[in-house]
């Protein structure tokens, strides 16, 4: 189903907030195959990393695109206890998920071990994190470009991040690289667009 990006944002704000819940919102994420003229504005993309472009905000949730080089992944990470959705929209990305063996942290001793794997999830895929143990890495280790759908309930501008080599989780700070189209200033980085 094609869809604009207007249409999946009016989509979300008609959900009321006491079922703005795992279910209502995968239903209404799957399928959606975002109309590509809307959704270009958002897709700027950074050498060497993901870049993270707000298309929406209000107290209730936040609707992000991910822009994936290749060979560009996030931390392991977690989502400061909100619900976390995510649909590809295009490319494929590697989707991993841990189990935190000493509870969420943050801090030392946090042993992080894996808990299976989508190697390669394609668009139309439409995954969900939540609960403490809502904790990934998400990654684009193929040759193209991949892009994909967030929504956050509720928005958050932090998480924890996880190193299984020091066994650390410390908190995270989450900037949004672009918001409404429009590029934050961050200088000194090449920008481009897609
Ligand atoms: N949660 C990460 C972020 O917002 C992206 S991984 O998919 O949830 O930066
Ligand atoms: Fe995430």
């Amino acid at each position: 189903m094609q869809v604009a990006v207007d249409g999946i944002v009016k989509t979300l704000c008609g959900v009321p907030p006491l079922q703005f819940l795992p279910g209502e919102v995968c239903r209404r994420l799957q399928g959606v195959n975002l109309d590509p003229q809307s959704l270009a504005p958002y897709l700027l993309f950074a050498p060497r990393r993901y870049t993270r472009n707000l298309i929406y905000r209000n107290d209730l949730f936040e609707l992000i695109a991910l822009c994936w080089e290749p060979h560009t992944a996030s931390p392991i990470h977690n989502h400061s206890g909100q619900l976390c959705w995510l649909s590809i929209q295009a490319g494929a990305l590697r989707l991993e998920n841990f189990h935190s063996l000493d509870g969420p942290g943050p801090g030392d001793g946090i042993r992080i071990v894996p808990k299976g794997a989508v190697e390669r999830a394609d668009a139309g895929i439409v995954d969900l994190q939540q609960g403490d143990d809502g904790i990934h890495r998400v990654g684009n280790p193929f040759e193209t470009r991949a892009v994909s759908l967030h929504v956050y309930s509720r928005p958050y501008d932090s998480c924890l991040a996880y190193d299984p080599v020091t066994q650390s989780a410390r908190e995270m700070r989450l900037a949004y690289h672009s918001i409404g189209g429009n590029l934050i200033g961050l200088s000194g980085r090449a920008e481009e667009r897609q």
